[in-house]
C-alpha cells in the first residue's frame, strides 16, 4: 500500500514514456507549461521493461512515478496531479466550465480513437469513412472553440490534449500526395481550428513535447502497418519526383 504526504512540494517525478504516445505528450506539455522539472524515461512498448510492467497496472504510458515510489497512470489524471500541485491552474474555475473542458478532453480520446482507426484502416472504404468520421468530430470541435486557444487567451490542459491530434496532421499533410489530402478534406472550412492548430504549432511546451525526429518516427510506424495509410505512405517514397 502507498503512503502519502500532505507535502507535495519538492517531489520528483519520472515520467514513463513512448516517443510517439499522443497521451504522453499531454502530460510533458502540462508538466512543461507548470515549470516542472521531470525526468522522462522512453521504453519500447512492443517490448516493455519488466520493471515497468511490475508498477503499471494497465501496461500503458504515460506512467508518473512520484519520489521514486507513488505510481500514477492516466494522463487526465497526471495533468490534474500537476496543475492542482502547482501555481494556477489550466482548467477553469468555475465548476460547469470545468466540466465542460473535462468532456471536450475526453471527445479529445474519441479523436485519438479515430486517429488509430485512420492509419489502420485496411480497405480504401475504411480509410475513407475513417477520414469523414474525423472531419464530422472537428465540426464540433470547431462549433465549441474560441481562439487564440480552446476557451480564449489562456492555454489549457484541453489545449495540451488537442495538440499532439494536430500533430498527426501535421505530419500526414506534408507526406501524403495533395490529391488524397484535398480529396478528404479533413478541416476544410475549419477556419478557427487552422489558427487554433497555428497557435499550438508555436507554443514551446507544444514543441518539446516530442523529439525532433518525430515525423520520420511517426511515418516509419504508420508504413510498418498493414493499411491503406502504410501503402499510400509507401507508394509517394517510390513515386519519381
Ligand atoms: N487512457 C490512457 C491511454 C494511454 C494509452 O493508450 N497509451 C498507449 C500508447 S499511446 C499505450 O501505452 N498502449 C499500450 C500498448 O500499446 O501496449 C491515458 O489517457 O493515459
Amino acid at each position: 500500500m502507498t503512503q502519502f504526504d500532505n507535502n507535495t512540494s519538492g517531489l520528483e517525478y519520472e515520467l514513463v514514456s513512448f516517443k510517439l504516445c499522443p497521451y504522453v505528450q499531454r502530460s510533458v506539455i502540462t508538466l512543461r507549461e507548470k515549470g516542472v522539472a521531470f525526468k522522462r524515461t522512453d521504453i519500447e512498448l512492443s517490448n516493455k521493461p519488466e520493471w515497468f510492467l511490475r508498477r503499471s497496472p494497465t501496461g500503458k504510458v504515460p506512467m508518473l512515478l512520484v519520489n521514486g515510489n507513488t505510481v500514477l497512470f492516466e494522463s487526465a489524471v497526471i495533468c490534474e496531479f500537476i496543475d492542482e500541485t502547482t501555481p494556477g491552474s489550466m482548467l477553469p474555475e468555475n465548476p460547469l466550465e470545468r466540466a465542460y473542458h473535462r468532456a471536450w478532453i475526453e471527445f479529445g480520446s474519441t479523436i485519438l480513437n479515430q486517429i488509430a482507426r485512420y492509419y489502420s484502416a485496411e480497405s480504401e472504404v475504411d480509410f475513407n469513412l475513417a477520414a469523414q468520421n474525423l472531419r464530422a468530430s472537428f465540426a464540433r470541435v470547431e462549433a465549441e472553440m474560441v481562439l487564440p486557444f480552446f476557451s480564449g487567451e489562456s492555454f489549457q490542459i484541453v489545449d495540451a490534449v488537442y495538440a499532439p491530434i494536430f500533430r498527426y496532421f501535421d505530419v500526414f499533410e506534408q507526406h501524403l500526395p495533395a490529391a488524397v489530402v484535398a480529396e478528404q478534406g479533413i478541416f476544410d472550412g475549419y477556419d478557427k481550428i487552422a489558427q487554433w492548430r497555428r497557435h499550438l504549432q508555436a507554443r514551446p511546451s507544444v514543441i518539446h513535447a516530442v523529439a525532433p525526429d518525430y515525423p520520420e518516427g511517426l511515418i516509419a510506424f504508420v508504413k510498418n502497418k498493414t493499411s491503406c495509410l502504410a501503402n499510400i505512405l509507401n507508394q509517394a517514397k517510390l513515386a519519381p519526383a
